[in-house]
């Protein structure tokens, strides 16, 4: 390694050691006869001290010529110095450019000189080098192990399905179709046919954490046109209760891991999160719309909540909380319906965002063609599915849970872009 050491391993208590460091140049200061170096690597900033008269005449000579964000290599004498920033500094024998940078940025990596977002994207291996994005990502990582944790230790097993599809399972508008040889294919919406196919296979308990591609026509701030889903499938359910309490319980667990793994990167993006407590509150459908007729805002029976819905019922519940009970016609076919006109289907939600959705399934083969017909689709297109449902499939649910909105209700971000290393938008296919 051409390192030993992190610039965060460089504390006043290792004085008098010799460290190896590597990173990149995040500013230098030119003061004549002692010249300054801010080194930064992905857990910090070292300075390396330089007077003239402690360091080699070559290393020293070489301050001048850094330019920013350049990558080196330096080997030096850790300085305990109570003047220093965080009490330490690194007193260089030498310093090696390993990779010189261009003296013009597209954008400052300091994040002293604000860029507005789009700038901010299209020079995005820049501004991940900020210590906010650092952190969002840091944190991303503890979420989706914190995701594999919990579940596998209820058993379930993770799995990988076909993201090249034949036929849409959330509606055929939003469907991105590709090019497969002589036919028509599409970009998987949801796992949701494949993970259904698995409790036919007799699996009982899987999950995936895979992509999603949705051709959403508008840009927002919490859609993205390639997402990553948390999705869980899970057989011999008594209803959609057992679900939601596995849903509910690992959004606290996701939580506690990021307050006890992540107090560094929480308190760079000035976040304190909350203990969220179960069972997390459940409010019908309808009771929904009460609520919001209450406030001032209609919604007609059967509709969607618009966004202005979502947002008011995020103001007044501070925790979050499922809406139970949709309605038929705004709900997908392989839904399980409660009665003529509701079904087993839930979203939770928190912070004025969706963050999952999910449903006891319709498992009786008769019912579940009678419901694909009653939403203008053909059954035969659904062929190799409606198979899985004539040879034994036990009763089932599952849920899927959006992870950059997760982590929006996490850090706090405004914009889902701002937790996706290369978002996908309308506008948005590069980086
Ligand atoms: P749904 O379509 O509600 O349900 O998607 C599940 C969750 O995925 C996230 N999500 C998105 N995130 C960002 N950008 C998007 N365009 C986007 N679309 C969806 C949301 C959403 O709650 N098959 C069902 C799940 C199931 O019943 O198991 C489904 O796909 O957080």
């Amino acid at each position: 390694m051409l390192k030993d050491a992190y610039t965060a391993d460089v504390t006043p208590e290792r004085d008098g050691e010799e460290v190896r460091l590597a990173g990149w140049v995040h500013e230098v200061r030119d003061l004549g006869g002692i010249k300054f170096v801010l080194l930064r690597d992905r857990t910090g900033i070292v300075q390396l001290t330089l007077p003239r008269q402690k360091v080699p005449k070559e290393t020293f000579e070489k301050v001048p010529k850094l330019t920013k964000e350049s990558v080196i290599r330096v080997e030096g004498i850790v300085q305990a110095n109570k003047k220093a920033p965080r009490g330490v500094e690194i007193i260089p024998r030498r310093i090696e450019v390993l990779s010189k940078s261009n003296t013009h940025l597209p954008l400052d990596p300091t994040g002293k000189v604000d860029a507005d977002l789009d700038t901010r994207l299209d020079a995005r291996v820049l501004d991940l080098r900020r210590e906010e994005p650092q952190a969002i990502f840091k944190i991303r990582n503890v979420v989706t192990s914190a995701i594999r944790e919990f579940l596998e230790e209820l058993g379930f097993i993770e799995v990988h399905t076909p993201k090249i599809i034949a036929s849409a399972t959330e509606g055929g508008t939003e469907l991105f179709p590709v090019v497969y040889f002589e036919r028509d294919a599409y970009l998987a919406q949801s796992p949701q046919l494949y993970k259904q196919m698995l409790m036919a296979a007799g699996f009982e308990r899987v999950y995936e954490i895979g992509p999603i591609f949705r051709a959403e026509e508008h840009n927002t701030r919490r859609h993205l046109n390639e997402a990553i889903s948390v999705d869980i499938e899970m057989s011999f359910i008594e209803s959609e209760e057992d679900v939601m309490r596995v849903l509910e319980k690992l959004l606290a667990h996701i939580f506690r891991k990021v307050r006890e793994e992540c107090e560094r990167e929480l308190k760079v993006l000035n976040q304190e999160l909350p203990e969220l407590e179960v069972p997390f509150e459940r409010i019908t459908y309808e009771e929904a719309l009460n609520l919001l007729s209450d406030h001032g805002i209609e919604v007609e029976w059967g509709e969607d909540l618009p966004t202005e819905a979502e947002r008011k019922l995020g103001e007044i519940f501070e925790e979050p909380f499922f809406i139970t009970e949709w309605p038929k016609e705004i709900r997908p076919f392989y839904t399980m319906a409660k009665d003529d006109e509701v079904t087993t289907a839930f979203d939770l939600m928190y912070k004025g965002l969706e963050l999952a959705s999910g449903a006891q399934r319709e498992h009786r083969y008769d019912m579940l063609v009678r419901q694909i017909e009653e939403q203008g689709l053909n059954p035969a297109d659904f062929k190799y599915y409606l198979e899985s449902f004539k040879y034994g499939m036990p009763p089932h649910g599952g849920w899927g849970l959006g992870l950059e909105r997760t982590l929006m209700t996490i850090t706090d971000a405004e914009n889902i872009r701002e937790v996706t290393l290369f978002p996908r938008d309308r506008k948005r296919l590069h980086p």
